[in-house]
């Protein structure tokens, strides 16, 4: 393997919605380009990038995967990533390390939720884009469709530069409508093709297409604006040189058409990311000076060495594998290298290329190229490797927090510690996933972003490091609050023999607004309580808080300020203030009205139209406020908040209501009051599974 320097790589990573066919497609480019000698097949667990066995086992993707192909004298580095929802932080991540995305866009469904979701992010990071329109020879597969509803929902600026030539079962080829070619394929799965004249009954339609793409062009750019309307038209160098600006600045987002399956339009398409994509040496990334104010680093070979590690994988065997963008400068195996994140010393031993699993020991790794190093000690995603003395460090991906939590416990006994220590390696792994102990309930709680997030966690415990749990139903974080401000009196006393307890205290409690959380103030004066004793008091305010009140979920929400109190030269001690602070805090609660908050989640529903109506009924049913309707082509749009706790079964009703032609989108908004009725069954069933508190003292 040759190393590349910036100028002749390309990053691009694959994104869109679950089953669009980005891995199928990775497949079909990296046999199209001879990497591999065989055409591997998702639906045989035969691809390079879904090489993990719960992914071959799932036919999804569910961790970002590496696969980098050498095309005309370049070396593309694809990077594959999961559609669904569920896993989107590794998405987010890969984009953050490429220089462009290929939208994948099934023909058939046009947008759904996710190609929402990864265009906002590519968005959000000026990435240049490539629509790749796959699954062309599906039944009902409409160019026209797709590309309106990519119009309407992503951006006007998506256009075709290819034609696909016949159509579902009959798609052979595509038109270049640059270069007016035709390439005819063998529809043999060979990815054999002929290149050919534009087919008679197509010239028509190749001329306007073409038209309105040197009209996009010409939009985009003053000078190209003056010929066009000097000359009528554009010279065939003139839209190249111009698409490709375009392109690079995300101001037009070519649209190419492809079958992974059928081993169609992939040549073009790579022609295509090496055309008109840039390489890193034509894209600086932001970075952070040692101020930490905002940056950019170049591609240079001759900087300081600097890299960014976008992902790290939990191996049983291997150790942690930690996986790199090289920014700037060059890395060097068997070296040392210091993490500025952490400021620490680590050293390298071989340098790998991934292609999936398989990895390739490289002497070294240039500025612009991603690669991967195995056994590091402390590092992590998110760190900077780099020289010492160089200050720049790069801007860190943020996880969504986790959505729900599962108790999960070990099927045998004594496993606990095993549990610990693994999926500590996995939250490495993954950090939109928590591990933690319920301090009341004493259960092992694991976090995630929906069920089946919890779900191939809890499967990758199981395969890669032998441990067998069981899930339990999901436990919904709910939160407790108070609703009318009061005043409350806490005496601790006691006299037992010789040296007794005394501590005393008047606090006040006063609601705060949604998602203040908690305060404390201290607001004594003349020495009522003595200085050292107050934070007794807040100690024992809290503790009693985070236990709550009602259900024994955490109190939040509200302030609590101590503003008199007394205390005795002999007998008062931190202990008894803090027994003092927990017995006001108690009194207060009698009158201050406490209830339980619970999460709502914005939820949007992408299906066809014809459901919209029971979709609806459905999320009324689930106590869910309707907040808008959008129709894109003939799918419809719901947006609604919806309580956590009524969303629990939502993934199942929804394959089953709409025949598994919806998808759905959830995140966390904010908590609100649960209805009194319900508040009652909340609190019955945590005293049942909680046991009565016991106060000791
Ligand atoms: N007919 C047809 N099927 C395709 C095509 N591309 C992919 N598929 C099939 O569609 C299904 C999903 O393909 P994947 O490549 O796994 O889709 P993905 O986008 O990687 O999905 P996630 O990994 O879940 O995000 C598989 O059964 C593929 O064989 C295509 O061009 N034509
Ligand atoms: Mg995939």
């Amino acid at each position: 393997m040759k190393v590349y320097d910036a100028a002749s790589i390309r990053n691009v990573a694959l994104v869109g919605h679950s089953g669009s066919g980005k891995t199928q497609l990775a497949s079909a480019l990296l046999s199209v380009s001879s990497m591999v000698n065989r055409f591997g097949k998702v639906d045989e667990g035969t691809t390079v990038t879904d090489y993990d066995e719960e992914e071959v086992a799932r036919k999804h993707t569910l961790s970002a995967g590496l696969a980098y192909i050498e095309w005309n004298k370049q070396k593309i580095n694809l990077i594959d990533t999961p559609g669904m929802g569920n896993f989107f932080s590794d998405a987010r991540a890969a984009l953050q390390v490429a220089d462009a995305a290929l939208v994948v866009v099934d023909a058939v469904a046009g947008v759904m939720v996710q190609t929402e979701k990864v265009w906002e992010a590519a968005q959000s990071l000026a990435l240049p884009r490539i629509v790749v329109l796959n699954r062309i020879d599906r039944e009902r597969a409409s160019l026209e469709r797709s590309l309106k509803s990519l119009q309407e929902a992503c951006s006007r600026s998506v256009v075709p530069i290819q034609l696909p030539i016949g159509e579902e079962k009959t798609f052979k080829g595509v038109v270049d409508l640059i270069a007016k070619k035709a390439y005819v394929y063998q529809t043999d799965e060979s990815g054999k093709f002929t290149e050919a004249a534009v087919p008679a009954e197509m010239t028509a339609a190749v001329d306007s297409a073409r038209e309105a793409l040197i009209e996009m062009v010409a939009e985009n750019d003053e000078k190209l604006m003056e010929k066009f309307f000097e000359a009528g038209t554009l010279t065939d160098d003139e839209l190249v040189a111009g698409l490709r600006s375009a392109t690079i600045a995300a101001k037009i987002f070519p649209l190419v058409c492809t079958s992974a399956l059928v081993n169609v339009g992939l040549q073009p398409l790579l022609d295509v990311v090496v055309k008109y994509l840039p390489s890193p040496a034509e894209r600086p990334l932001a970075a952070l000076d040692k101020d930490g104010k905002e940056t950019t680093r170049d591609a240079d070979e001759k900087a300081p060495a600097a890299a960014f590690v976008w992902k790290t994988i939990a191996d049983p065997f291997a150790g942690r594998i930690t996986m790199f963008r090289v920014v700037s400068g060059a890395l060097k195996a068997d070296s040392n290298i210091h993490n500025k994140s952490r400021d620490v010393a680590e050293r390298f031993g071989h340098l790998l290329l991934l292609q999936g699993k398989t990895q390739t020991s490289v002497p070294e790794i240039k500025a612009g190229d991603l690669g991967a190093v195995a056994k590091l000690k402390d590092t992590l995603t998110n760190d900077t490797l780099g020289d010492r003395s160089d200050p720049v460090t790069f801007p860190t991906l943020k996880f969504p927090e986790p959505v729900l939590s599962y108790a999960i416990e070990p099927k045998t006994r004594g496993d606990e510690d095993k549990i610990s220590t693994s999926m500590h390696r996995l939250e490495e792994e993954d950090p939109s996933i928590k591990y933690s102990r319920d301090e009341q309930t004493k259960e092992l709680l694991l976090s995630g972003q929906g069920q089946l997030h919890i779900e191939v966690t809890v499967a990758k415990l199981k395969r890669r490091f032998g441990v067998d749990v069981n899930l339990k139903p999901p436990r919904i974080p709910y939160r407790e609050t108070i609703k009318a401000s009061t005043e409350a009196h806490g005496r601790h006393k006691k006299q037992t023999g010789g040296h007794g307890q005394f501590g005393d205290c008047k606090i006040r409690v006063e609601p705060l607004p949604r998602g203040a959380d908690f305060e404390f103030v201290d607001d004594i004066f003349g020495g009522s309580i003595p200085r050292q004793f107050i934070p007794a008091v807040e100690k024992g305010i809290q503790e009693t808080r985070t236990r709550g009140y009602l259900a024994g979920y955490p109190m939040v929400d509200f302030r609590v300020t101590v503003f008199d109190g007394s205390y005795h030269d002999v007998d008062s001690n931190e202990l008894s203030f803090k027994m003092a602070g927990r017995l006001a805090f108690k009194d207060a609660m009698t009158r201050a009205r406490p209830t339980i908050l619970e999460p709502i989640m914005n939820v949007e529903v992408y299906a066809p139209s014809d459901f919209a109506g029971d979709l609806m009924g459905d999320l009324n049913g689930r106590r869910g406020r309707i907040a808008g309707m959008d129709t894109r082509g003939a799918t419809t749009i719901i947006k609604a908040q919806v309580p956590m706790a009524e969303m629990l079964t939502y993934e199942q009703h929804l394959t089953s209501a709409t025949g598994g032609r919806g998808s759905y989108h959830m995140e966390y908004s904010h908590y609100d009051e649960v209805p009194s009725h319900l508040q009652t069954k909340i609190i019955a069933a945590s005293k049942a599974e909680r046991g009565v508190e016991v106060e000791e003292v």
